[in-house]
């Protein structure tokens, strides 16, 4: 059964790569990508930044994410927002189930809880300001 299962799954990823990016590939590179994982908002008005709680490097599995948003210029953290959050793997073009709701901590920190980064490789989280109107993307190389 278990067999069965990896099978199918690898199956699924060559059948979709076809030599584009491998499941997996590249994961003996070091990191491309910088972390904490940072962005600025799509108009510019807040800085996010993402982390998983404690700072451990985002291997596979299901994470908790840690996001701190300030207001660009005067640095004053941003509360009273929502975060609609899309974990997205851009190279594969799919993403994984989450229901995209944030719960904010206070001073501007935001707490996402058991998403689900299931392969290796460059993962997105598509975050929405609201009610802002704006969105960050923030990019973790998953090993
Ligand atoms: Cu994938």
């Amino acid at each position: 059964m278990y067999e069965r299962h990896v099978s199918v799954r690898l199956g699924w990823c060559l059948g979709f790569v076809l030599g584009v990016v491998g499941c997996g590939e590249g994961a003996a590179e070091p990191s491309a990508l910088p972390y904490p994982a940072s962005a600025t908002s799509s108009a510019g008005s807040f800085l996010v930044v993402a982390t998983e709680p404690g700072g451990a490097p985002i291997v596979r599995g299901v994470h908790d994410f840690d996001v701190q948003i300030q207001r660009v210029g005067d640095t004053t953290p941003a509360t009273g927002l929502s975060l609609d959050v899309i974990p997205w793997m851009p190279a594969m073009g799919h993403g994984a189930p989450y229901d995209g709701d944030s719960i904010e901590v206070g001073d501007g920190r935001y707490r996402l809880e058991g998403i689900s980064l299931f392969m290796a490789g460059v993962w997105e989280l598509r975050v929405a300001l609201e009610p802002e109107g704006e969105h960050a993307i923030l990019a973790f190389d998953v090993r």
